[in-house]
């Protein structure tokens, strides 16, 4: 008997090609370049995918039902064109959650206390040698903290940041209803509100280069940005001027613009504390994210429904 043909376009998380194999031919191509596709990927139903899935690859695919995202973000696919074409696409929520919100509190604290550069001071035989590391020119101490975001990891994000013991505000399109959090309807009105703005939205074209040099310039000289959603979000060339001329004090970055090309002009600056995208990357959080991509796949042929579809993609099986 023929076996479900799962096409997974690029590199992805060597646990999601073992399980799936275990029930599904996998299909593999180099990349997501539709002209990879062959006349026997013709039978193609599902993809698993960490990265992009263009409009022109779903289209090469006429027997395409379901995308399986490697990720609680999803703007690597092009999500109107799949609702369009009633293809349903499923992504990695809540497994994540936790993880990123640590390595969010994690970069700030790096970002703050400078402890990348302490360690990297004492690796370097320094503390024997000059004395002691500088003193920190930033504290957490004191901070007004605002959230961009206020969803799954945002609010976990906050959950964290009230043991801190600093005010927590927050920008989102509606409010969340039952929290004490100062609620602001404006990310410039938030930004002028706080010192510290932490990044954590979807990249969608409604959040494209919102954090610009008009809130960056309301967040203040003593202000410090961290992005743990996506580096669309923010405008980088303005980030970088504002870091260059001290219109804000720092920044920590999780993700940019063009991964993983970081610019040179950030890489130079000594206020900035970088990570490549590493927000959920350990063992068990990525386990657990290759478990519900491959989960969806399976429960989508055996029941006719994914279990984590995205809200643009509400589909069963027989209904799309
Ligand atoms: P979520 O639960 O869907 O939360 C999204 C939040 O963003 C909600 O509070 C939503 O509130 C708000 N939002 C969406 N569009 C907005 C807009 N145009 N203006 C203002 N607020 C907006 O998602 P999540 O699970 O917390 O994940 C959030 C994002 O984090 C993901 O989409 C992904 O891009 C990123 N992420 C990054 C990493 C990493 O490795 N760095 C890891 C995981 C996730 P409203 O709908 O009320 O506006
Ligand atoms: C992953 C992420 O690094 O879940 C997301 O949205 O950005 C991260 O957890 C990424 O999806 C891996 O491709």
């Amino acid at each position: 008997m023929n076996r479900t043909r799962v096409l997974v376009p690029g590199k992805i998380n060597q646990r999601v090609i073992d399980r799936l194999a275990e029930r599904f031919e996998v299909v593999r191509i180099e990349n997501a370049d539709p002209a990879l596709v062959t006349t026997q990927m013709q039978d193609v139903t599902a993809i698993a995918v960490s990265g992009r899935v263009p409009a022109a690859l779903m289209d090469a695919l006429p027997q395409l039902e379901i995308i399986a995202n490697f990720g609680v973000g999803y703007d690597g696919v092009e999500i109107a064109h799949a609702a369009a074409k009633g293809i349903a696409v499923s992504n990695t929520p809540d497994v994540l959650t936790e993880e990123v919100a640590d390595t969010a509190i994690g970069l700030l604290l790096n970002t703050l206390r400078q402890l990348p550069q302490a360690e990297q001071w004492l690796r370097q035989g320094r503390w024997s040698r000059d004395g002691a590391f500088p003193l920190s020119p930033l504290s957490l101490r004191g901070r007004g903290v605002g959230l961009y975001g206020l969803g799954r990891i945002g609010l976990s994000i906050a959950r964290r940041l009230e043991a801190f013991g600093v005010s927590i505000a927050y920008h989102t399109r509606s409010p969340r209803e039952g929290l004490s959090y100062a609620y602001h309807p404006t990310l410039v009105g938030l930004a002028a509100a706080v010192d510290t703005l932490i990044v954590i939205v979807p990249g969608t074209v409604a959040t494209r280069r919102t954090v610009n040099a008009e809130v960056l310039s309301a967040l203040g000289n003593n202000g410090v940005l961290i992005n743990v959603g996506r580096g669309s979000t923010v405008d980088e060339r303005a980030l970088i001027q504002a870091l260059q001329s001290g219109v804000i004090a720092g920044a920590g970055l999780d993700v940019f613009e063009n991964e993983p090309q970081v610019p040179d002009a950030l890489m130079a600056l000594p206020n900035v504390s970088l990570l490549p995208h590493v927000a959920s990357a350990s063992v068990v959080t990525r386990n657990a994210m290759a478990d519900l991509v491959v989960d969806n796949i399976e429960t989508w042929f055996a029941t006719g429904k994914a279990l984590t579809p995205v809200p643009e993609t509400p589909f069963t099986r027989r209904a799309r």
